[in-house]
């Protein structure tokens, strides 16, 4: 080997050296190419530079890639840079992979393999009112609540709930407190009031009175706010508290049926319960409205059959069946019906469930008006 062969390979090996040092420094992107003569050949010249640090970023965030790394190259003032950011979704906490390719006029290239590591950093929303129940009622304190999170779908929500009783009449504080799966929390405290139960016959209470004021000041104020509207007629009154009732009040399978001010208090206050629920909030609204109704009640054939609760009504033109609660079962429309049209529907639909004794109803009109009434576009004509 001659003195400048010598010399042309430490020359060689210089370079390399250099270049898998900038490889561990900075993440250089080269390519080698390979001696066909024996020799080894020197890199190629000015090999590309890419850098870039692994990056934090919110939930949320928005990452301009670009920025993310710094490309330089002497020779190629516009290196190609191909960024894959696929595998990143800034809205789910975890950590990804942005990978650069890079390659500049002479040939080098390589990869370059960026960290983002998305963090959840908001704690989760939880909202709610104070709410109310009769003592020896059941609560389910999650209903009381809502909540949401910008990352976590089903935070974990803890309950303390040890300073009520649900007997005694009184009011509480509930305490929430809703985590997410990356550790933050919010809370929130509700105030509970438990009320002393009605019975038969305590109409008079004070509680009573409270009660009936509080329905009829709802009824009074739901009708002016949301279910009518000026101009209409009784009989559209009546479908829009019919609609209203079906449709606002959630079916939990559960309610109070002292009396129909218990019922409607419930109903209200919850915006859920059972088939009388649906009655009695009907019944509150109808009367605000100054729509005459008469109540019904399903005559049970044995202890096994469920109960049931409905109305009849009358807006002018003769008494029809009015039920407002909604049924898993196909048209379950009860809007001014008559005995025959409920028969009809019991029969194919639920036996018995309609089934009433006539003594002490006023007679219902046998006439059907249901061509009158479109239930899908919720119009009388
Ligand atoms: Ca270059
Ligand atoms: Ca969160």
């Amino acid at each position: 080997m001659t003195n400048k062969s010598r010399k042309k390979l430490s020359s060689a090996f210089a370079k390399i050296l250099v270049a898998i040092m900038l490889i561990s420094v900075a993440g250089v992107a080269v390519s080698c190419g390979s001696g066909t003569d024996g020799e080894i050949k020197p890199v190629k010249k000015d090999p590309i530079i890419i850098r870039g640090d692994d990056v934090q970023v919110n939930a949320g965030d928005e990452i301009d890639y670009n920025a993310l790394v710094s490309v330089t190259d002497l020779e190629d003032p516009n290196p190609t840079v191909d960024i894959d950011h696929t595998s990143v979704d800034l809205n789910t906490p975890g950590t990804y992979q942005v990978v650069y390719k890079v390659q500049d006029s002479l040939g080098n290239s390589g990869e370059y393999t960026v960290n983002i590591t998305v963090l959840d950093v908001t704690p989760p929303e939880v909202t709610g009112s104070s709410f109310t129940i009769m003592a020896g009622e059941s609560v389910s304190y999650k209903k009381q609540i809502q909540v949401s999170d910008d990352c976590d779908p089903d935070p974990v929500i803890d309950i303390d709930n040890s300073q009520v009783d649900l007997d005694t009449p009184g009011v509480y504080s509930v305490l929430y407190t809703v985590t997410d799966a990356s550790g933050n929390s919010s809370q929130l405290t509700l105030e509970m009031t438990v009320l002393e139960k009605i019975g038969e016959g305590d109409e008079a209470s004070e509680q009573f009175q409270e009660m009936q004021e509080y329905v009829l000041d709802r009824a009074t104020s739901l009708l002016e706010s949301e279910i009518t509207e000026d101009g209409m007629t009784d009989m559209e009154k009546a479908f829009a508290i019919y609609r209203w009732t079906k449709y606002n009040i959630a079916y939990s399978g559960s309610s109070d049926k002292t009396n129909y001010i218990v019922g409607a208090y419930d109903g209200f206050k919850k915006m859920a319960g059972d088939c009388y629920t649906y009655f009695a909030v009907s019944k509150a609204l109808l009367n605000a409205a100054g729509i005459d109704n008469v109540d019904v009640v399903k005559e049970r054939i044995d202890d096994s059959q469920s109960r049931h609760y409905w109305s009849l009504v009358n807006v002018g033109d003769g008494w029809y069946h009015f039920d407002s609660t909604p049924y898993s079962f196909p048209k379950d429309n009860f809007f001014m019906v008559t005995d025959e049209e409920l028969k009809d529907w019991d029969d194919t639909y639920y036996a018995y469930c309609h089934n009433f004794l006539s003594d002490g109803l006023p007679e219902r009109e046998t006439e059907s008006i249901q061509y009158r009434i479109n239930y899908g576009d919720a119009t009388i004509d």
